[in-house]
């Protein structure tokens, strides 16, 4: 397969203003009938061009031209494309009948079949396994749509935009609805679902006063768990309107819950379909993070209505201007609505574990690609969070005035448009008056930059000088590096704990509290600073940047405990207790053992009684770096083994100078009173579930008795299933009762027993293995179910370093087996579980010869997919 290049783009040949599609819905033969209102685009560079489709996995029954019935010699089939040399020069009606067999369409793209339910998935090139169309996303078009199904079999027959239209035929035996989106939209966002559901239904009234009616399907019986859902749907309608004054557009907004789904969820006009691991939840059957990531998915999709549905993108080399501004929305829909440095600690987290690997390693891209085989691979860590990023620091350089208006201005030009990021950004230049051309780089410019900041002050002239230099590393095929434009935002403090006023010649390089780092060195220089100050760099975490600044362990335990930006109290503990697991890994590595850790012990426990901060607060201190990001700080040579002690040796370190102060918040914060999943109550139960962890890390029989005390007792899935992960990962008698006592009271539920899946492959326990590899067998495993796979294939081989990186290399051809079987019928899901071997190189050699064996294994493979094919090829390269 040969690449598509951003550089090639060209607007369509051929406009298509209406479609009209037909289903006769059956499971192993649906008949498909579009009507197509077509015509030359005049934007078009080519004259006479001939109309090619796209189309796949199709059969074709007829082509009808202005309805004629065209011969098998006026037009061209291939198996992804269908080619009509001649068309008429005046606009034309185009219509096409195909046959498509749903129940066998294990890729979840196109039409397909979950537990019974017909359901479809678009994004970002399914609709062509529908029927012959122009499938890219510049294309835009209004659709109706008629669905003919059996009533007993699909009581609920659902489309985008509103329902015109519905009725029975065939004297009963069939029924149909008509649904008519009247926004055009591309075909990425068309969508249907037939199938027995039920519903919840709610009503909102929007700011300027229409009536929208809010219906979620879920499974019979489920319906009490899609309340949480609804509510965030509600929050979110709300959201919108106050902080981005968006309103919604259509007379019903409905959300479809589906077990098997590619992704989390989709955002096709009107009707968002979900992964129903993403809507339904119930203390009893889910975790505050599961509540959390609905209320955030919810949002997502929602907010995708103007930013991506209303404003879309031109072509997919722009999906980071959709995904990574929508993502943005989210973060900022969370941080209303909880904690917002809790929220950024957990969303910089997330970018550090996944963005900031990708983008050193094999995989590296720029936020908006140049190329691309498959297109499903660029659904990133980079694409979505370093995309969200770069809009926070749009947000940050503008400030919040500037960046609504610039907002506004975008919906204002765009709306109905597939739009580019060279039209974003001029939007913010054009309101902001700054020059964004060097900042654009953030969009082409794939790496980390690094962020080296050294300090000096001079007693005597009370001046104190920052000296900045940046660079990025080599990316794949980027060589050459520029400076970018990079926010930091700083303060000093004082030796009383304050921060000091901040006073500079600089110019414009300080603006406010934020240094505009353009430059491959910069130095500020502050003047009247009384003191030596210590210096809170990247304060709110300003940009993605990974960032070097002189502080002694004695400064990070100052900036815990003083630091007026919260964040930045989170960064210096985090920073301290990775620093202190590197030195144990080294010392490790030379057969010694380090005798650090009682530093952060320390300033752990004084922070730990500061009830200025709120529990949620205290559960993120308590949370140690993973052992994944103590192998990425590391970068090179890394052993898992080394890794997986040195964790293990903090962990126990601070179980023990610490254990009355942890057992204290354990039995103080117990569960009492019914289950609310609000920020404040979610905060303490994170913080409890945060010290029996590090608790259970002793093994001894008072931990292990606490924790199955806590599995036992537990009056919701929060800490049922946290205390199920301790027992699992330990060798204790009550793993095996935890773990049956769970299946047998979850063995039917198909959403609630992938925690028991979890619990299993992220067990560091020797055996992990085997036992990973005997559930593959289980009756409640099923390969051809991404959220299976993604629980117990994923979570071994992400979330268990030290037993997918066995020694004997034995995790990676585990790994490789799995991705070549799934690969066979889910391309989308095998590719995506190869990301876990993405870091390969930055393994000790013995361990990278292994995995490098593994991978060639796909190389060897006669038949990869184009997906599994162009990530082996460019891990591998
Ligand atoms: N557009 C794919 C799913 C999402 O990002 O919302
Ligand atoms: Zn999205």
């Amino acid at each position: 397969p040969r690449p598509i290049y951003l550089r090639d783009y060209r607007p369509p040949n051929f406009l298509i203003k209406s479609v009209n599609l037909d289903f006769k819905l059956d499971a192993a033969a649906t008949k498909v009938r579009s009507r197509l209102k077509v015509r030359h685009n005049p934007k078009s560079q080519v004259h006479n061009a001939p109309l090619i489709l796209d189309g796949e996995n199709l059969k074709l029954d007829a082509v009808i031209l202005d309805g004629n019935t065209l011969t098998r010699s006026q037009y061209r089939l291939t198996k992804t494309s269908l080619t009509i040399p001649e068309t008429p020069i005046k606009p034309f009606t185009l219509e096409i009948h195909t046959t498509i067999d749903p129940s066998q369409n294990k890729s979840l793209q196109g039409l397909y079949r979950s537990r019974g339910v017909f359901c479809t998935q678009c994004e970002a090139q399914g609709f062509r396994r529908i029927t012959y169309f122009l499938d890219r996303p510049d294309v835009l078009s209004t659709y109706t749509v008629r669905l003919e199904a059996d009533p007993k079999e699909a009581p609920v027959l659902l489309s985008n935009g509103n329902r015109l239209e519905r009725g029975t035929s065939d004297r009963g035996e069939r029924h149909y609805a008509v649904w008519h989106d009247p926004h055009p939209k591309p075909c990425y966002l068309f969508a249907l679902v037939a199938g027995d559901l039920s519903s919840i239904a709610a009503d909102f009234k929007t700011a300027s006063g229409s009536d929208v009616g809010l219906t979620i399907y879920v499974e019979h019986g489920k319906e009490e768990r899609a309340a949480w859902a609804m509510d965030s749907l509600k929050r979110s309608m709300r959201w919108d309107e106050k902080r981005f004054g968006r309103e919604y557009d259509l007379e019903v907004f409905n959300i479809v819950a589906v077990s098997d789904f590619n992704m989390g969820a989709m955002e096709n006009k009107g009707l968002n379909i979900f992964n129903d691991r993403l809507v339904l939840a119930s203390p009893e059957t889910a975790t505050d993070t599961t509540f959390e990531a609905i209320e955030s998915v919810v949002a997502h999709e929602y907010f995708h209505n103007w930013t991506g549905n209303r404003i879309t993108c031109r072509d997919w080399f722009q999906l980071c201007l959709k995904e990574g501004l929508t993502v943005y929305r989210d973060q900022e829909f969370s941080a209303d609505e909880r904690s917002r440095v809790v929220q950024r600690i957990s969303d910089v987290r997330q970018l550090k574990a996944h963005q900031f690997p990708e983008d050193s390693g094999p995989l590296a891209h720029p936020v908006r690609p140049e190329s691309y085989i498959e297109i499903n691979n660029f659904y990133t860590a980079t694409v979505y969070e370093k995309g969200a990023e770069i809009v926070r620091m749009i947000a940050t350089i503008l400030g919040a005035e500037a960046f609504r208006s610039g907002m506004d201005l975008y919906f204002e030009r765009h709306d109905g448009e597939a739009a580019t990021i060279e039209q974003f950004l001029e939007c913010f230049a054009e309101v902001s008056g700054r020059d964004l051309s060097q900042f654009a780089l953030w969009y082409s410019q794939s790496g980390t930059p690094h962020v080296e900041c050294r300090t000096s002050y001079d007693k005597r002239a009370r001046t104190y000088s920052l000296t900045l230099k940046q660079t990025t590393p080599q990316t794949p095929g980027q060589q050459q590096k520029n400076p970018m434009h990079i926010p930091l935002r700083i303060g000093l403090l004082g030796p009383d704990g304050h921060d000091l006023p901040l006073t500079t010649d600089a110019g414009d390089a300080l603006q406010d509290d934020i240094i505009h780092l353009r430059q491959p060195s910069q130095t500020i220089t502050f003047t009247d600073v009384p003191a030596r100050p210590i210096p809170s760099v990247l304060r709110e975490f300003s940009a993605p940047v990974h960032l070097e600044v002189e502080l002694s362990e004695k400064d990070l335990a100052f900036l815990l405990a003083n630091d007026s930006d919260a964040f930045n109290r989170w960064q210096a503990a985090n920073t301290y207790a990775m620093r202190t697991m590197v030195a144990m890994v080294e010392a490790l590595s030379r057969g010694k053992r380090s005798s650090r850790g009682t530093g952060f012990a320390k300033a752990l426990s004084a922070a730990l009684v500061d009830d200025n901060l709120d529990w949620a607060f205290r559960a993120e201190l308590m949370r140690l770096p993973s052992q994944s990001d103590v192998a990425t700080e590391i970068g090179q040579n890394v052993d898992h083994t080394f890794i997986y002690r040195a964790h293990r040796q903090l962990t126990r370190l601070i179980a023990r100078r610490l254990e009355d102060q942890l057992a204290a918040i354990h039995d103080t914060l117990k569960e009492s009173g019914p289950f609310s999943p609000d920020a404040a109550n979610a905060g303490k139960r994170a913080a409890r579930n945060a010290a029996l962890q590090l608790l259970a890390s002793l093994g001894s029989k008072t931990a292990i008795n606490r924790t199955a005390d806590q599995y036992f007792n537990a009056s919701n899935m929060t800490e049922a299933a946290h205390a199920l992960n301790l027992l699992a990962a330990s060798n204790s008698p009550q793993r095996r009762t935890a773990l049956d006592h769970f299946y047998q009271r979850w063995h039917e539920d198909h959403v609630v027993i992938d925690t028991w899946f979890v619990a299993q492959a992220q067990s560091p326990r020797n055996n992990a293995l085997d036992v990973v590899r005997a559930l593959t067998r289980h009756e409640r495993f099923d390969i051809t179910a991404p959220n299976k796979v993604r629980a117990l294939i994923g979570n071994f081989a992400l979330m268990n370093p030290v037993q997918f990186n066995r020694p004997d290399g034995k995790g990676y051809e585990f790994l490789v087996e799995q991705i070549l079987a799934i690969d066979r019928f889910n391309p989308q899901i095998a590719a995506r579980l190869l990301n876990a071997m993405r870091s390969w190189r930055a393994l000790e050699p013995k361990r990278r010869k292994l995995a490098r064996n593994a991978l060639t294994k796909i190389t060897k493979h006669p038949d990869p997919s184009r997906d599994v094919h162009e990530i082996v090829l460019r891990i591998l390269d």
